[in-house]
């Protein structure tokens, strides 16, 4: 060693050169303490070959010697054993757990190499701390150094491992990452849907709310169901409400319109147009209740036409046996008076009053054979008009029947009957069928 080492110790310490340099034994010429290391590099020279001449001679040439016989830094460390545990920072022989303190310049806690941290940790060489890494170097692959710690990341200059990509600097399967599929930023996007990546390829894996992939290609969901009846709620979802016409609405299927004569009552879409308009309490509309009136319709909707008293007047049928005259009339009275035998009372009923399809039915008086008939002929077929009955239908409606016309020329009595029997027995027995008079009710009402 020479004078310049002790120089270069002075460098870092120079106010504690005297206590090193006294354990050492050195001369006192050198215990001189140089404010300045520039200084002190090129004042030594001439301070060497002159005034220090004498002391180099003696006290340094053994240690010289000493010095030539090890190394630089197994002679600090023996130097530092021999001075009570100082050591040199700049050649730390501190044990590896250890460090060469800068300020004590001993021997303190904290690793000063990787072999003083547990694998496999490593030295942080500046903060004397076990860290995870250092350097990039120290990660595996797929993992880059932040912050003395390994974590997921990649480069150019630190691949992935395996058949991992590196994809925006971290590691992908490209055959399984949706943001990565089949390529980096080749994103696996659904057309109002979720995709999943399998093998590379984008599919399809769930369609969002309200949308369905309808054409079943598996890359979109193209189809909103939440307002096709044909695709409502679910694709091929379609609507089939009982007598409507359907709508999808929010995914549902709802009634557009009901069929002719029915109505959706219960405001319930799942049982279509569930009620039938011609039914009590819903007649003509839902929860209607009209009254029954006297116009040969069924306003009630209970199956019965003009079930309400005043409609119909009653014609009661008598017989006398003398003349062999029928007789019909509305009078009771008249039924029974003169000779005559009521056979049924009320036979038929016609309306009381005029009524879209009624016509009067005439009752006529036949000079000639002293007797009457009946017929819708407001001339009474050149007869003589008496009086009108009532009013007759010309069809079965309202439930009306048939009124049987007959007549016997033998002695010119008309007969009218609604028993198709006795109209047959009638021909049996000699009268003559002139058809249908008209049609009448059998009942006052119903
Ligand atoms: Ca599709
Ligand atoms: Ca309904
Ligand atoms: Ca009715
Ligand atoms: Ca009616």
């Amino acid at each position: 060693m020479t004078r310049s080492g002790y120089a270069g110790r002075m460098r870092w310490m120079p106010t504690f050169a005297a206590l090193l340099l006294g354990c050492a034994g050195a001369s006192t010429e050198l215990d001189v303490p140089r404010p300045v290391d520039s200084s002190v590099d090129t004042s030594d020279a001439p301070l060497d070959a002159t005034g220090d001449a004498t002391g180099d001679a003696t006290g340094d040439a053994a240690r010289d010697a000493d010095d030539a016989a090890r190394p630089d830094a197994a002679d600090v460390g023996s130097d530092v054993a021999a001075d009570a545990g100082s050591c040199n920072p700049a050649a730390d022989t501190c044990p590896p757990t250890k460090h060469c303190d800068g300020f004590t310049l001993k021997c303190a806690d904290g690793c000063r190499a990787d072999e003083g941290c547990p694998a496999p940790k490593r030295c942080d060489t500046a903060a004397h701390a076990c860290v995870e890494c250092v350097s990039d170097d120290h990660c595996p692959a797929g993992k880059k150094c932040v912050g003395k710690a390994c974590i997921d990341g990649c480069d150019d200059k630190k691949p992935c491992p395996g058949t991992l990509t590196c994809c925006a600097g971290g590691c992908v399967d490209t055959k399984i990452n949706v943001d990565h599929c089949g390529a980096c930023a080749s994103k696996c996007a659904i057309v109002n849907g979720t995709g999943t990546c399998m093998d590379g390829a984008c599919k399809l894996w769930s369609c969002s709310a309200g949308f369905g992939d309808c054409d079943a290609d598996g890359k979109s969901c193209e189809k909103s169901v939440t307002d096709d009846p044909a695709h409502c709620g679910a694709c091929g979802a379609i609507c089939t409400l009982a007598d409507a016409v359907s709508s999808c609405v929010a995914g549902k299927c709802a009634i557009k319109s009901c069929a002719g004569g029915y109505g959706d009552c219960d405001k319930n879409p799942a049982n279509g147009c569930e009620a039938n308009l011609a039914s009590p309490g819903n007649c003509g509309a839902c929860g209607a209740s009209p009254a029954e009136t006297c116009n040969l319709k069924d306003d009630d909707c209970n199956s019965k036409c003009d079930d309400v008293a005043g409609c119909r007047t009653a014609v009661h049928r008598t017989y006398k046996a003398s003349t062999g005259e029928h007789f019909y009339t509305v009078s009771a009275a008249e039924a029974t008076g003169a000779g005559f035998v009521l056979e049924y009372s009320p036979y038929y009923h016609l309306y009381a009053s005029a009524q879209p399809g009624l016509v009067p039915f005439y009752r006529c008086w036949v000079a000639g054979v002293s007797k009457h008939f009946y017929t819708t002929s407001s001339t009474c077929e050149g007869q003589t008009v008496e009086s009108s009955l009532g009013w007759i239908a010309t069809s079965a409606t309202c439930g009306a029947i048939p009124l049987y016309r007959l007549v016997l020329d033998a002695n010119g009595d008309h007969f009218y009957t609604t028993g198709a029997d006795e109209r047959s027995s009638a021909i049996a027995s000699g009268y003559v069928d002139e058809g249908i008079a008209g049609y009448v009710w059998a009942g006052a009402s119903g």
